[in-house]
């Protein structure tokens, strides 16, 4: 059982009155002292990079002392730390949530400006930290933001690559892909830890011991120090500072002196360019498994140097192993980190000396897994002779975890033979396959979903048989939840503003609950024109971002109609940019006075294509030649204008989220897990235009139907679809043929490129169903252009939604895993020193 910290305070060191304090003097001293100390400038001779630089390293020092105390304090009341392991942390900029956090914006707006420096120009110097590719990579930044604020003792784990995702530009209308050199300036916000260091070994071969049955010596010559870089989460009007741990590849041990100075320079640097590459690159992949040799190796770093950690940081607490799950909970962020499991095993099996059965019971225990999706070509799955040649010991125990697993479903389930082919962990294909998400599952105690409809989804396909066998109390769901710090007081400061107002205070930044309030609101006349204003301004900033980033001027008098995520068919950014295609053609064929009539809009793409994902490319291609088109025509000016807003970023999403009028979420029922941006949207006062999938379903049944536009076939429905649509030819409606005809008479570039997309409909039996939903995709455009023309009730839809989105707090998320999995309990750091 985990401890409640019960003790007096006066026990633990007090740090109050060390604390650095916070009055204007000081700050404005240390940010001075860093411009010269750190960066050998005057405050005369800055840079608005230098400003922020200085001014992140002094509330770095603020945010660290903290740090240390946080950990202090877990470590001696004993408290069970929370392990989030994930290949991603898409973490974005730090600077202006770390002063809000520390609630010292105003001091440091002030200092700046006393040394002739805007705060928002500092804020904009930062960089993203862009450790992930889309929502499952944020849903774990999220997530250790609010272990943070709930005051969880909780870490997440990663890799600190050296080039994140990829910067997108868009040339002649098409992606290309450039390194994200993030690191070129200073980080402030991580701390290199040289003597938190690792040795991860590769390749070699397997010593058996003649006394003991599972124990192995692995030797091998291939062996790279994993070293710890510590980045600190702010939590938000609390003591507790977060960490993230990621881990880079060390390799100034790996120079060859000998070879050097033989004259073979290459080769005495062939090492460490060996090493580095290992945690130089995140793959670019959303949704998808690329099965490369590099990335198994990466994961296996990442794996091993994560539970050395976790075992070093455990045995300091001199208890026995058998209380590591007393102590310790491990959540896996999808399978990229299920490689974890076999190592605690071979941990506890060859260097702790443990029994199968100790070793497995201990494991089990302290693992859980999340599953994030059901698109086959996500799954991941490594060749077992891959496996077997990187990882000869992991080999062998996967193997062994298999093996007992299915003489447990034999003694269960005698003589089903299709039974335990189905539900093995070795696929029988040639070659044979680890299947991560069986072996995740068999590892772990609990395993979850990020939706409800998810959730039942995966227990009636991928773990259909798990359920027979395990029961069905082992697969749960635990619905995505975003941070309300970074949605919605950060990047929508207007809104957060007024909400605060109804509130009384700015509680409701670590209790979303309290927003229920604001439904009060809804006949209040005066409030609800100060809710559309605050709109409107937040339009009016992205209008800005648009035209510095784009060149394309648009009115924030239009409708804003927005979607913006990674391009994937399943997705279907295609359908959206074929209905723009259709709104074009009827708009041409209007009398001039008939267009006036019409509701201005704007549709505004923003996403990333997976570098090697060709029709998404060719999406991109074709939403920017109808852009062309259409915002070069001069009978239509205002009425429509089409943007492609390049590389979407979490800094991007915090201008465009908090503008939208309407946001698509648009995917094939039963396709999208959950969706996270959906709630960033609505939680901003954004209405929602959507299928019934993923997160769409729980966000209607919170805030009413009435308040989402829904269309589209249902998840039940798919299956059906898609089978006739195998045999028979797609039957586009007038509306859709109407935008392939468009596009085929070349009204937007050589028909040529884009033909591969509509063939996609036409001829690849349509997979998500465009022709399908398309009829009443264009039906809900037309519902809510009639909504928005009504401005009062369209207000009041704005303001109901996000009264009742308290539920889609990642606050609320944490609380359920720390509840229901982890089995931990917040643990507010004494000694307060706010
Ligand atoms: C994803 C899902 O596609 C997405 O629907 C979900 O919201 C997030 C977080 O749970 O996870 N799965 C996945 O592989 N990526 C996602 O964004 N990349």
């Amino acid at each position: 059982q985990p401890k409640t910290p019960s003790k007096e305070d006066g026990e633990f060191r007090d740090y109050s009155h060390s604390e650095i304090a916070r009055d204007a003097a000081t700050i404005k001293n240390s940010v001075v002292m860093h411009l010269a100390a750190t960066f050998l400038r005057t405050p005369s001779n800055i840079d608005s990079a230098h400003a922020y630089l200085a001014s992140a390293f002094s509330v770095r020092d603020r945010l660290l002392q903290r740090w240390n105390l946080t950990n202090e304090y877990h470590d001696k009341i004993g408290a069970k730390r929370v392990y989030y392991m994930s290949l991603e942390f898409l973490i974005g900029r730090t600077f202006d949530n770390a002063l809000l956090a520390l609630q010292l914006r105003d001091e440091y707006a002030n200092v700046l400006g006393d040394v002739g420096f805007r705060l928002e120009d500092a804020i904009d110097e930062e960089r993203d930290a862009a450790l992930g590719n889309g929502g499952l990579g944020r849903l774990a930044a999220c997530y250790v933001d609010s272990m943070a604020c709930s005051n969880y003792p909780g870490w997440g784990y990663g890799l600190r690559y050296k080039y994140g995702m990829f910067q997108q530009q868009i040339i002649n209308g098409y992606q290309v892909e450039a390194p994200d050199c993030w690191l070129d300036s200073p980080n402030p916000w991580e701390l290199p830890r040289p003597d938190i260091a690792y040795p991860v070994k590769f390749y070699g071969h397997l010593v058996r011991d003649p006394e003991h049955e599972h124990r192995y010596k692995w030797e091998s010559d291939v062996v790279y120090d994993a070293m710890a870089f510590d980045v600190p989460v702010p939590g938000y009007g609390t003591n507790n500072v977060g960490n993230i741990r990621l881990w880079s590849c060390k390799t100034n041990t790996l120079f060859d002196l000998n070879k050097f100075n033989a004259g073979d320079y290459q080769g005495a640097t062939g090492g460490q360019v060996a090493a580095q590459i290992l945690t130089d690159v995140l793959y670019p992949n959303d949704n998808t498994n690329e099965g490369k040799e590099l990335r198994l190796r990466q994961e296996y770093l990442f794996c091993s140097a994560t539970m050395q950690d976790i075992l070093a940081r455990f045995k300091k607490s001199g208890k026995p192993l058998s209380e590591l799950p007393d102590m310790a909970a491990i959540q896996l962020n999808d399978t990229h980190p299920t490689l974890g499991i076999p190592e605690m095993m071979r941990l506890l099996l060859d260097e702790e000396g443990l029994k199968w059965d100790e070793a497995w019971d201990i494991t089990t225990r302290t693992f859980a897994f999340t599953n994030h999706t059901v698109l086959p070509e996500a799954m991941e799955k490594w060749p077992v002779p891959m496996l077997d040649k990187i990882l000869p010991r992991h080999m062998g125990i996967i193997y062994d975890i298999n093996l007992y697993f299915l003489q447990s479903v034999e003694k269960k389930f005698p003589g089903d033979r299709e039974l335990l082919r189905s539900i093995s962990v070795i696929e029988e294909s040639n070659p044979q396959q680890v299947r991560m998400a069986y072996l995740a599952c068999v590892g772990s105690h609990k395993v979850n979903g990020v939706a409800a409809i998810h959730s039942d989804i995966i227990k009636q396909t991928i773990f259909k048989d798990f359920v027979r066998v395990q029961g069905a109390d082992k697969f749960i769901n635990k619905t995505n939840g975003v941070s309300p710090r970074r949605w919605v007081n950060e990047c929508n400061p207007d809104m957060s503003e007024l909400i605060t107002e109804v509130v009384g205070d700015r509680s409701w930044v670590n209790d979303l609950s309290k927003i229920k309030v604001l439904e009060e609101k809804v006949d209040d006349k005066d409030f609800c024109k100060r809710w559309w204003d605050a709109k409107q301004k937040n339009k009016g900033r992205l209008a800005e971002y648009i035209l510095s980033t784009t060149g394309i001027k648009v009115s924030p008098n239009a409708l804003f109609d927005v979607q913006v995520k990674r391009i994937h068919e399943y997705k279907r950014q295609l359908m959206n940019i074929l209905g723009v295609v259709y709104r074009y053609h009827r708009l041409k064929q209007m009398t001039q006075e008939e267009r006036d009539k019409e509701l201005h809009r704007v549709v505004i793409f923003a996403g990333k294509a997976a570098a090697g994902y060709w029709v998404a490319k060719q999406v991109i291609k074709l939403i920017n030649s109808v852009a062309e088109v259409v915002n070069s025509d001069e009978e239509i000016g205002d009425v429509l204008k089409v943007v492609f807003i390049p590389d979407y970023s979490v800094t991007a999403a915090e201008y465009i989220i908090p503008a939208s009028d309407i946001s698509q979420h648009i995917s094939t029922a039963g396709t999208e897990a959950s969706g996270t941006s959906n709630m960033k949207f609505v939680l901003n006062g954004g209405i929602i235009l959507g299928t019934v999938d993923g997160a769409n379903i729980e966000i209607g049944e919170e805030i009413g139907e009435e308040q989402i536009f829904f269309f589209g076939c249902l998840a039940h429905e798919v299956e059906d679809f898609r089978h006739y649509l195998r045999f028979h030819q797609p039957k586009p409606d007038t509306a859709l043929q109407t935008a392939f005809d468009m596009i085929q008479r070349n009204t937007f570039g050589d028909a040529h490129i884009f033909q591969p997309l509509i063939d996609a409909v036409m001829r690849g039996g349509d997979v998500y169903l465009l022709s399908v939903d398309f009829p009443s995709y264009i039906e809900a455009h037309k519902a809510v252009e009639a909504a928005y023309r009504q401005r009062d009730e369209w207000v009041t839809k704005s303001i109901l939604s996000v009264s009742r989105m308290a539920k889609f707090s990642s606050d609320r998320a944490i609380q359920e895993y720390a509840e229901e999995i982890w089995n931990a309990e917040p643990v507010p750091v004494r000694g307060s020193i706010i």
